[in-house]
């Protein structure tokens, strides 16, 4: 066969304005294009995706296929229908995702294990009053305990979550009553995670589960088991182990690297390693050897969810988000990227083979050939960390031409719920009264998370800014975590003082109140759980209905690419809440052809509508999921007897005031401020 005919006619590549908002990234896309060189960008140009595939409409789970559904009434050799084939490959996603956010917990709940024994070289507990809080939750005796024996239960409890076979995991006891009562009476509670995960992997094998609803059904349970299970312990000992995130000031964009320092990059997600890194960075020894190869010391910078665990808790600066890792590399000025699990394209290594730039595997579960791998342990955790910088510093004499966009900006990360919790009441009264009363006056008019991936098929960045830019105007509450934060800190939404005359009235007025930017970066994609007890928290502390479904929220991934993203989809949508996901639909009804393909879609839309109160669509235009947003977020309101959104009724008080006072005349200053004209 001819090239041609495989690859089929020439694609059209996109320019890097056309591929992405920033411009950090269209400088490095120019250079790759001068260079020759490939990325995401252009390949996702080069290699349209499959129509079919991605559709979910192929079935390649036995041998007698794969079979490709394009016909109506067509089926599978074994007879398998079209929307069978779509909630089965949409339920093996889930489980995908499920179980890398579970295997990171499992992997933290481990380490948590060893700190508690004394087995685990430089880690301490760093957050005894979370370690407090978290075990009071299962009655793990605290009183005249060291936090090192309190913390050893409370691995043992998390672990056995893991492997559990009957009954329910504990972390699900944190939902609201309700919540719980409707799981309970639907049989979704996960009884252990992994269990829910080999039965959707099971239930799926040739000849099993062929009812499309009953495997959503079981797709429920194990994304719960995720979001409920393995997500929430991995949040919980992380925050325990490397301290609960609070505000702080960050830096994020290829801008971060630095010309006369050794630049390492941490990429990937488990903050075991990546704040061992931390650690060893600033060890006096290490900053000595990297003084001696001729550098100013070492720079380290973070992408992806790996970027925001460092970032909210040590202000270590972002480098980028999903898309960037191998901008990054274009840079020339990368000396080691580190990675661990998830979100590490395989490009990385071909790429880097142009440049000087050493890729290091971490992970027992993950190599890539052509990379370095020096294998993590958390038990001498310290000694390979600096053996991994060592590493990266012998390597900084290579560095041969470097190409550093200047690009960055500052952003505030750390809005953990703890800390919004603290905000909203300071230390003696901390609660989420302040942020309940400001939805139900109506300031704020709800919450929206936007959160997941970057995905070369959609203009990079582009949609989480769009999104957020648009909501935030029409006093939408946005938190944010994953990827998206780090779009959002590029765009200059995470600070307070910039962008807030973009904010609407009600929401500038709160923000300005509490001293927030009207945009909370929330963490890394493990802890979308803290968005999960945020609604939680709003809900116990009243006004805003009886359970999450009611309050005015919803939650949106408009670039997501990652099975991880479906199944945070699917937990939130049978936590009641109402979840968008944009760029490609993997249960896309083709409804002119095949009338069965819409089934499994709109199962997922008004079926777990009626059974959970949250739903989930995917939506291809971002003014149409700001239009469902609003939409969504105004009849919950209704729905709960509040005002109806007015933005004329606020943005009266405060800055605002105080902008329109001081272009008065002097006299007529003095009236408004003091309530009379000065006297004489
Ligand atoms: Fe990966 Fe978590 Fe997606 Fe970013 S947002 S591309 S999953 S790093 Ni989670
Ligand atoms: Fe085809 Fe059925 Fe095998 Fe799937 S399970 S590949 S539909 S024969």
């Amino acid at each position: 066969m001819a090239e041609e005919e495989i690859k089929g006619p020439k694609k059209k590549l996109r320019t890097p304005e056309e591929a992405s908002i920033d411009p950090a990234a269209q400088q490095m896309l120019r250079l790759a294009d001068e260079l020759g060189l490939s990325t995401a960008f252009s390949r996702a140009d080069l290699m349209s995706a499959c129509p079919i595939g991605s559709a979910g409409l192929c079935c390649d789970l036995c041998g007698m296929g794969p079979c490709r559904m394009t016909k109506d009434g067509m089926t599978g050799v074994c007879g398998a229908t079209v929307d069978t084939i779509q909630a089965r490959n949409f339920i093996r996603a889930v489980a995908a995702g499920s179980a890398a956010h579970s295997d990171h917990g499992r992997d933290m709940a481990f380490t948590l294990k060893a700190v508690a024994n004394g087995e685990a070289e430089g880690y301490a507990i760093r957050d005894v009053a979370k370690l407090h809080n978290v075990a009071a939750l299962y009655d793990i005796p605290i009183e005249n305990r060291t936090p090192e024996e309190i913390a050893n239960d409370l691995a043992d409890l998390y672990i056995a979550q893991f492997g559990q076979q009957r009954g329910a995991i504990v972390p699900a006891q944190r939902a609201p009553a309700k919540r719980r009562k409707l799981w309970q009476e639907q049989g979704v509670i996960p009884r252990g995670v992994d269990r829910e995960v080999v039965e959707a992997l099971h239930r799926t094998h040739m000849g099993d589960d062929q009812e499309p609803t009953h495997i959503l059904h079981h797709a429920v349970r194990t994304a719960l088991a995720d979001g409920w299970g393995g997500s929430m312990i991995a949040t919980d000992v992380s925050d325990i182990l490397f301290g609960t995130p609070a505000p702080l000031l960050g830096e994020a964009n290829l801008g971060v690297l630095k010309h006369d320092m050794v630049n390492v990059i941490v990429h990937g997600h488990e903050p075991t390693l990546s704040q061992m890194v931390v650690a060893a960075s600033q060890d006096p020894e290490i900053i000595a050897y990297a003084k001696a190869a001729g550098a100013n010391g070492i720079n380290l910078s973070g992408i992806c969810c790996t970027a925001n665990e460092i970032l909210m808790r040590q202000g270590i600066p972002a480098a980028g988000n999903f898309l960037q890792q191998e901008l990054a590399i274009l840079t020339g000025s990368v000396e080691a990227m580190v990675v661990d699990v998830q979100c590490i394209m395989q490009g990385l290594v071909a790429l880097s083979q142009n440049f000087h730039t050493k890729i290091i595997t971490t992970s027992p579960k993950v190599r890539i050939k052509g990379a370095t791998h020096i294998e993590f342990d958390e038990h001498h955790a310290l000694t390979i960390a600096k053996n991994i910088l060592k590493q990266a510093i012998d390597n900084y004499v290579n560095r041969g031409e470097v190409h550093i966009p200047s690009f960055k900006s500052s952003l505030i990360p750390g809005f953990s719920h703890e800390y919004i919790n603290y905000m909203l009441g300071g230390s003696y009264r901390a609660s989420f009264r302040p942020l309940n009363d400001a939805i139900m006056s109506g300031r704020i008019r709800g919450v929206a998370a936007i959160v997941g991936c970057t995905n070369p098929r959609v203009q990079h960045d582009a949609y989480h800014g769009t999104l957020t830019g648009a909501l935030i105007r029409q006093d939408v509450l946005v938190v944010e975590t994953g990827c998206s934060a780090i779009a959002n800190a590029k765009l200059g939404f995470l600070l307070g003082e910039t962008g807030i005359d973009q904010v609407g009235p009600g929401l500038r007025e709160v923000c300005e109140t509490i001293g927030i930017p009207p945009v909370l970066h929330m963490g890394s994609c493990v802890d979308n759980t803290r968005i999960l007890t945020v609604l939680t928290q709003m809900v116990e502390e009243g006004g805003l209905g009886d359970d999450i479904d009611k309050v005015p929220a919803v939650g949106i991934a408009p670039e997501w690419m990652s099975e991880k993203a479906l199944s945070i989809a699917t937990y939130c949508a049978a936590s009641g809440a109402y979840v968008i996901m944009g760029g490609s639909n993997p249960v896309e009804g083709k409804g002119d052809k095949i009338p069965d393909s819409l089934l499994v879609s709109e199962f997922m839309r008004s079926g777990w509508e009626e059974l959970y109160g949250g739903k989930l669509e995917f939506v291809r235009e971002p003014e149409e999921m700001l239009r469902r947003t609003l939409e969504h977020i105004d009849k919950k309101r209704a729905a709960l007897g509040l005002p109806a959104y007015d933005p004329s009724r606020f943005g009266k008080s405060g800055d605002a005031r105080l902008r329109e006072i001081e272009v008065l005349p002097f006299e007529e200053r003095q009236a408004a401020v003091y309530g009379r004209r000065a006297a004489g």
